[in-house]
């Protein structure tokens, strides 16, 4: 598990050379956007659960047969593991965009998620079109002018989305 200083110390490492330049000037950013990137990590926290519940009941709104008998969701104890399997894949993306690495995410979370999905399964496709609603909710959040001091919040708001990209990448 690596954060964004640690990946770069590694990279260097594997090279047999010193931090560079370009890598001290994009470390800098990191420091710069510090705040900003707490403000996210913390928006999206405060709001897990409705983030959850809200994308979950949009999926199941556009995909009813997941609910119904038969269905991978099909009684409330697979409607729960569905609903702890989303909670569990937004706290990952959380802290990655925490760490400025998807490292954490990739190595703890999405490491073989297809393939138990496969063995299960769980429609991998649906999981994925449940990522993308939490991204929706999440980046409206994260982007929410309201009570914050305004600033550029591109950068962090493109890595944010990147996270939750390579988690639907890798189930769907
Ligand atoms: C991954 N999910 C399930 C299981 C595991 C995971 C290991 C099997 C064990 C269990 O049921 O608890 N666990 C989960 C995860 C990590 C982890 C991400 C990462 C660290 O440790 N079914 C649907 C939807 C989708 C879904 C499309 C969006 O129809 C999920 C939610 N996952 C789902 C369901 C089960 C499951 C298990 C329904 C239960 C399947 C079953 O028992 O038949």
């Amino acid at each position: 598990m690596l954060d964004a200083f640690t990946k770069v110390v590694a990279q260097a490492d594997t090279r047999g050379a010193f931090v560079s330049d370009s890598q001290i000037d994009a470390l800098k950013q990191v420091v710069a956007d510090g705040t900003k990137r707490l403000d996210v990590v913390n928006r999206i926290t405060a709001s897990s659960s409705s983030i959850v519940t809200d994308a979950a009941r949009a999926l199941f709104e556009d995909q009813p047969q997941l609910i119904a008998p038969g269905g991978n969701a099909y009684t409330h104890r697979r409607i729960a593991a569905c609903m702890r399997d989303m909670d569990i894949i937004l706290r990952y993306v959380t802290y990655a965009i925490f760490s400025g690495d998807a490292s954490v995410l990739e190595d703890r979370c999405l490491n073989g998620l297809r393939e138990t999905y496969s063995a299960l399964g769980v429609p991998g496709g649906s999981v994925a079109v449940g990522i993308d609603k939490m991204k929706a909710a999440a980046i409206a959040l994260a982007n929410d002018p309201n009570g914050v001091t305004r600033g550029d919040c591109s950068a962090l708001i493109a890595e944010l989305a990147s996270y939750f990209d390579k988690a639907a990448a890798s189930v769907g």
